[in-house]
């Protein structure tokens, strides 16, 4: 049985020839903005990343086949879909069994992105270990996948939804090199400063490309998680996020939410609590994102050609 992989043929020629590639995950489409704003997000990111001398493959599952790059129809069906099956390591396969439909997240981009040979993603934030793990267990596969693909993911840091000293914790135990990008703060989504040191700090992009390409060379599988700020002047400063986030966390309790529900009813609650200050500040954080991890696409791709 071949695997059912589907790929443009822009961005065949470019990976057979070595460009540089950013892989970009579909769940923030169906499940991390509301329309139309998606839709718009998903074009403008794409644009970011030609502007900065890569390819975007947008990475989804339709009809039970695995999409690498998405044309502007599928994405704009994809955004005004309802009900699209939110993908991690666990159910992709069962997905493109059953012939259905899904978004990815982090994790299942991740391995379709290995897959076509894509190192590096761009995306707005991870899963971690969410507040209160030590009850609900409810550690996103996000985690363990950094630990096991070879891909460097550029995030803005974890969101103040989840606990940031134990996802730091984790990924630390799993192998995963944490790299603020350009300050020695962590970043924490909305704001650029979280309050905790990152383990590790670059500021270039040529420095994340060789570290990633020599962890590969010392036989070490998994990937890098790129923590780059978003910019100062769409930052939301964690003093006004987080009372914020805590009435989200709380209505969350109290309505019973949990496993996947979970991030996205706190990323709609926060959205409505701030009056859209977070959707706006969300883009441009992965705008921002785009940018750097095309520039180390580049990166990567001089070193291997
Ligand atoms: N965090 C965000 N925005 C998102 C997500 C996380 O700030 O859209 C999405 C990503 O696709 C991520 C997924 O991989 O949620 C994690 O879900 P879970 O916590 O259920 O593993
Ligand atoms: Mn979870």
């Amino acid at each position: 049985m071949s695997l059912p992989i589907d790929t443009t043929p822009e961005l065949a020629a470019a990976l057979a020839a070595r460009q540089p590639v950013v892989a970009l995950e579909s769940t923030i489409i169906t499940h991390g903005m509301p329309w139309p704003q998606n839709l718009e997000t998903a074009r403008a990111v794409e644009a970011e990343v030609r502007a900065a001398g890569a390819l975007p493959a947008t990475i989804a599952v339709l009809d039970g086949r695995l999409q690498i790059g998405l044309s502007d129809d599928r994405l704009d069906a994809l955004a005004r879909a309802r009900d699209v099956a939110k993908l991690s390591r666990a159910d992709f396969a069962a997905c493109l069994a059953t012939g259905g439909t899904g978004a990815t997240t982090v994790a299942a981009t991740m391995i379709a992105a290995r897959l076509a040979g894509i190192e590096t993603f761009a995306t707005g934030g991870i899963g971690g270990v969410h507040r209160g793990a030590e009850d609900s267990f409810d550690i996103s596969a996000d985690l363990s996948e950094l630990a096991e693909t070879a891909v460097t993911v550029v995030c803005a840091g974890a969101k103040a939804i989840l606990d940031l000293p134990k996802t730091l914790e984790v990924l630390e135990t799993r192998g995963v090199p944490v790299i603020a990008y350009g300050q020695d703060a962590l970043p924490a989504f909305w704001s650029r400063d979280s309050g905790l040191t990152a383990p590790l700090r670059m500021d270039s992009a040529a420095a994340i490309a060789a570290a990633h390409v020599l962890r590969g060379r010392l036989g070490l599988p998994g990937g890098q998680l790129v923590t780059n700020p978003v910019p100062e002047a769409d930052e939301i400063p964690r003093a006004v996020i987080a009372p914020i986030v805590e009435a989200a966390l709380a209505e969350a309790a109290r309505e019973g939410i949990s496993g996947k529900a979970v991030t996205p009813f706190l990323l709609d609650r926060i959205f409505t609590l701030t009056e859209g200050r977070s959707l706006a500040t969300n883009i441009a954080l992965v705008l921002n994102n785009a940018r750097l991890a095309a520039g180390i696409a580049g990166e990567i791709a001089a070193i291997r050609r």
